[in-house]
């Protein structure tokens, strides 16, 4: 049936695909038709289990009857207005949503149509704002070495990741980087959040010593690093950045494009660690990945900065001509109600105990050098092939979707996040095919 409503084009050659081995793919496609609940249907009619939420985004699962139809009225009723200078309604009320939602301190939302605009944004606006209360040599902006910020050139500026930058030249001038949060010899196989390694956030007393405090507009970096292969914040490392932020007037950011929507077992992860920074970045889970939407959440402090001069001024030279897209902002709050009637993040929160137990019984298969987890994200570790990095994870990615599960990988590392919505018995249909296939695995 699938077949028929979505035939698979004959040539293929058009579509340069994002983050895809083009040539490999082309030559054997993976091709999802539909989805429904917590499975993908492929060309080929087989159902395959979504281990990731798509890209870590579906966080309520796939073909909500609420964002469906929340969608459907609103492309038939205002399908796009102006976004600068003209409003409606659905923008306001779904920012009221996230106001709600979010911990105290985040009273206004930004919208960006993706993570890496939240990233820009909020980079922006970091430096906008030092301006504007008069700190204006506070240009300066610190991110941590493997950290993901999205694609753009603010974003892999701060960002860590090596093939992400090397091929872009000399991107932003003024970034620095903290030290990544992974220690494998102390903290390896540790369930939850590891022991070891606050005193890495004491790496920035060293950064702000070398430039001086009053260069540096803010530090940025994800609670819990996802897209690098799931690396924790160790026990007081969060608490020690804020401090020294704090101290030096640097603001804190929290990228929490995967974090955010219940992925932790709480609206963010600020509010999981008990952290506030300054502002978060959102996006992904925001509209249940089904229509492209980002937020920046600020805090009062910042927002109110720009408030000042002529009332008829234009306070922040930003923004994009989707900004609040009508069809997003409905889509987002049919999500937000979704994740509330039927109680997601309290779901990820219960279930997450089981989750941990099923991802380390993965400890004593073949290739396993790691295994971290937290809510309802996981990361096996895989020893790399000699001289042949990535091959090994990318070949069980391979099998598992051979076998009717979709997973991850991130060089050598397996990444999963499944939807909300999964039950133990796909928890250990997952697990125990991923089981199986390192078992198989050379
Ligand atoms: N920040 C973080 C923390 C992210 O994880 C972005 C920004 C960029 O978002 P956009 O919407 O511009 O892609 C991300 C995106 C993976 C994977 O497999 C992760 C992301 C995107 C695609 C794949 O780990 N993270």
């Amino acid at each position: 049936m699938a077949l028929d409503r979505n035939p698979v084009p004959n040539d293929l050659s058009a579509f340069w695909m994002p983050f895809t081995a083009n040539r490999q793919f082309k030559q054997a496609p993976r091709m999802f038709v539909s989805a429904e609940g917590m499975h993908y249907t492929t060309a080929d009619g087989r159902q395959v289990l979504d281990g990731t939420a798509g890209l870590w985004c579906c966080n309520a699962g796939h073909k909500r009857p609420k964002i469906v139809e929340a969608i459907q009225a609103q492309a038939a009723e205002l399908d796009y207005a102006p976004a600068f200078q003209m409003g409606h309604p659905k923008a306001f009320e779904l920012a009221n949503r996230l106001r709600d939602m979010a911990p105290d301190p985040f009273q206004h939302v930004f919208y960006t149509n993706s993570g890496s605009e939240s990233v820009e944004t909020a980079l922006k606006i970091a430096i906008a704002y030092q301006r504007a209360i008069g700190q204006g040599t506070r240009t300066r902006l610190i991110g941590r070495e493997r950290g993901y910020h999205g694609v753009n050139f603010g974003g892999i500026s701060v960002g860590g990741i090596v093939n992400n930058r090397k091929f872009f030249g000399s991107l932003l001038t003024g970034v620095d980087h903290l030290p990544a949060t992974h220690l494998p010899k102390e903290n390896a196989f540790t369930k939850g959040q590891p022991q070891h390694g606050a005193h890495l956030a004491d790496e920035l007393e060293k950064i702000v010593a070398l430039h001086g405090p009053e260069t540096i507009a803010a530090v940025i970096v994800e609670p819990m690093a996802g897209s690098t292969g799931v690396l924790l914040p160790p026990k007081g490392y969060l608490e020690r950045l804020r401090e020294i932020t704090r101290k030096h007037g640097i603001l804190l950011i929290f990228d929490e494009v995967i974090t955010g929507f219940g992925r932790l077992g709480s609206s963010f992860a600020a509010e999981h660690f008990g952290v506030m920074p300054d502002m978060i970045t959102c996006a992904k889970g925001l509209t249940n990945g089904v229509i492209p939407m980002g937020a920046v959440l600020a805090t009062s402090e910042i927002h109110d900065a720009f408030m000042q001069g002529p009332p008829e001024a234009i306070e922040l030279f930003h923004g994009y001509t989707y900004s609040g897209n009508p069809i997003a902002a409905a889509a987002g709050l049919a999500t937000l109600e979704t994740y509330r009637e039927e109680g997601l993040f309290q779901r990820a929160a219960e279930l997450a105990p089981y989750w941990q137990e099923a991802l380390h019984s993965l400890k004593d298969h073949p290739h396993v050098i790691d295994i971290r987890n937290m809510g309802l994200i996981g990361a096996v570790e895989l020893e790399p092939i000699p001289g042949q990095p990535t091959k090994r994870a990318f070949q069980a990615f391979l099998d598992c979707y051979e076998k009717g599960v979709l997973i991850r990988t991130t060089g050598d590392i397996i990444a999963m996040s499944p939807p909300l919505i999964i039950e133990k018995s796909h928890i250990d249909e997952l697990i125990g095919t991923l089981g199986d296939v390192l078992k198989a695995l050379h």
